[in-house]
């Protein structure tokens, strides 16, 4: 449920990404808030370590523009995929509106992004949200590798829904990032407008 601000007429969204250590999560967010122009962004705060993998989360806001007299706005935030920050994905996961899941397509990887998308149902139920009717967008991050896994092998073994948007990324070079965003965010929005709470 997004967050309705009636005093600054505003309407914000929650969007998370999250996935095992090192998937590129960061590096998502880092390309977005290079790509999106000045007026429409707020600066980014990352909170990391001194080898750069995040303490505990990167976050910036992204304007939407405004609909009904009410600015739409969206906040990203990564969670640190490193197994030991459990506490700090749970918290950062509450109230989110939908999750971006950055699989690192890595082959050695495969048994992480399980593991960690377990974990993420495993939280978001916790808040009493329901995975599979929940808007998430899987991101194969990495594709510039030599060997990857193949499309559908994490949606096989999770038992994902047949209609869940799959993106293929590089992060680093940004192919992929934006088209990620653009469906993970047209999710959210259809999503609270399914649920009619306008
Ligand atoms: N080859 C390649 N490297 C990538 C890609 N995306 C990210 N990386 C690299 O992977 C490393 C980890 O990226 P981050 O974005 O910091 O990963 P993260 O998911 O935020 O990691 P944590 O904060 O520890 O959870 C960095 O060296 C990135 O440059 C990609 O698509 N291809
Ligand atoms: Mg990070």
């Amino acid at each position: 449920m997004p967050h309705l601000d009636l005093n600054n007429r505003q309407l914000v969204f929650k969007i998370v990404y999250f996935g095992p250590g090192m998937s590129g999560k960061t590096t998502n967010l880092l390309f977005i808030h290079k790509k999106i122009f000045d007026k429409y962004k707020g600066d980014m705060v990352i909170l990391d370590t001194e080898e750069e993998r995040t303490l505990f989360f990167d976050f910036f806001p992204v304007s939407l523009g405004t609909v009904q007299g009410f600015s739409l706005k969206i906040h990203l935030y990564t969670i640190p995929g490193q197994v030991f920050y459990e506490a700090s994905r749970r918290i950062i996961l509450e109230g989110a509106d939908g999750v971006v899941f950055v699989a690192d397509s890595c082959i050695e990887r495969f048994d992480d992004n399980v593991d960690m998308y377990r974990r993420m149902t495993t939280n978001l139920g916790s808040y009493g949200v329901d995975p599979t009717s929940f808007p998430i967008v899987l991101q194969y991050n990495k594709r510039d590798y030599d060997e990857v896994i193949p499309l559908g092998q994490l949606e096989a073994i999770l038992e994902l829904p047949d209609d869940l948007p799959v993106t293929e990324s590089i992060a680093t070079s940004g192919k992929g990032v934006m088209r990620t965003l653009q469906l993970i965010s047209k999710e959210v929005i259809r999503n609270f407008q399914l649920d009619g709470s306008a």
